[in-house]
């Protein structure tokens, strides 16, 4: 069965140089205007391998206009783009057919969730390291982990989760992944934001920890209403954890901001702030850290939603 990517970004072009290479079909859908840039760039992904092997890779690309029916559909645009992408593609969707997202934050998946009340949506939550050097050149940065797993019905564990494993995208079935998503969630917002505020590395906020702590006791009380209580275990020590072995690493937020490009903060801080007023919990530091965050995207003339 192919392989439908939505997105050439890092993730998508990681997904679909690993499928290919494995000898899967695998289809790219992108926006038109970078279709016209795929293909006048030769149609294909430059992969750099994990052993800085290069790939090049030729790959089939079309619009989401293209005729065909999906059968497996991997989003692999960020959280802020998913509602939109799904919009545009949904057209192409049979009953059956199987969407799988990989969106960091947590938000996207239930709008998803709501554009396809009908559909198997699996939802991923992924450790990989993937990034561009220049578009359609995608280096693996750091071999990671993908947990997938569903946030709502019954399907059974996909039987296609092998082809992953063997292609090289290390995957394994997680029965609550809401939980993951949720600890996962709690620890982007204990570091990215802060790392964008200070201008640091993740070691940098070693200086920031007793604020950290606050910010932490909030989200354990946010984590335990919403009812994920194993998310919230020993949330801080785990975050510093983090912080110690990712020490010299940029985080995926502030090398957003670097590079002039929009975050998914509504997905992280906005996410959490707005789940924490719902259910009542304090939230004094988290809101504190998103306004903060807010005005320094403002200041850098970058989205602050
Ligand atoms: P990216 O910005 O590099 O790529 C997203 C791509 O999707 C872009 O090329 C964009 O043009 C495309 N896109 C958006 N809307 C589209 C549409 N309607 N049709 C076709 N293409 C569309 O992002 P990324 O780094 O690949 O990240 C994707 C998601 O994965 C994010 O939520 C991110 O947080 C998460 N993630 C990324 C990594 C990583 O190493 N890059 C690791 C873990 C999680
Ligand atoms: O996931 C991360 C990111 O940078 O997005 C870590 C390294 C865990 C920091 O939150």
């Amino acid at each position: 069965m192919t392989w439908h990517v939505l997105g050439a970004g890092s993730l998508g072009c990681l997904w679909a140089s690993r499928l290919q290479l494995a000898g899967h079909q695998v289809r790219l859908i992108l926006r038109p205007s970078r279709l016209a840039q795929f293909s006048s760039a030769g149609s294909n992904i430059l992969f750099t391998d994990l052993q800085q092997q290069q790939h090049r890779l030729a790959l089939h690309a079309e619009t989401a206009c293209a005729g065909l029916p999906i059968q497996r559909l991997v989003l692999a645009c960020k959280a802020y783009s998913a509602a939109e992408a799904i919009t545009g593609i949904r057209h192409r969707l049979r009953p059956g057919s199987q969407i799988i997202l990989l969106q960091n934050g947590i938000g996207c998946q239930q709008q998803v969730h709501e554009l396809l009340p009908n559909h198997p949506v699996l939802v991923a939550s992924t450790t990989e390291g993937a990034w561009l050097k220049e578009a359609f050149h995608c280096i693996h940065a750091g071999q990671g982990q993908t947990l997938l797993g569903r946030l709502r019905g019954q399907e059974p564990v996909p039987a296609w989760l092998g082809q992953l494993d063997r292609s090289g995208i290390s995957c394994q079935w997680h029965p609550h992944i809401d939980s993951v998503l949720w600890r996962k969630l709690a620890i982007n917002c204990l570091i990215n934001p802060s790392t964008v505020i200070h201008g640091c590395r993740n070691g940098g906020l070693l200086q920031h920890l007793p604020l950290l702590q606050q910010l932490s006791a909030e989200l354990e009380q946010l984590l335990l209403a919403a009812g994920h209580a194993d998310a919230a275990a020993n949330l801080f020590s785990a975050a510093r954890h983090v912080i110690t072995g990712t020490a010299t690493n940029t985080s995926s937020m502030l090398q957003d901001v670097q590079h002039g490009r929009r975050t998914e903060i509504s997905y992280i801080t906005g996410f959490a702030l707005q789940q924490s007023i719902a259910l009542g919990t304090p939230h004094q530091q988290l809101l504190a850290v998103h306004q903060a965050l807010q005005s320094r995207l403002a200041q850098l003339g970058l989205p602050t939603d």
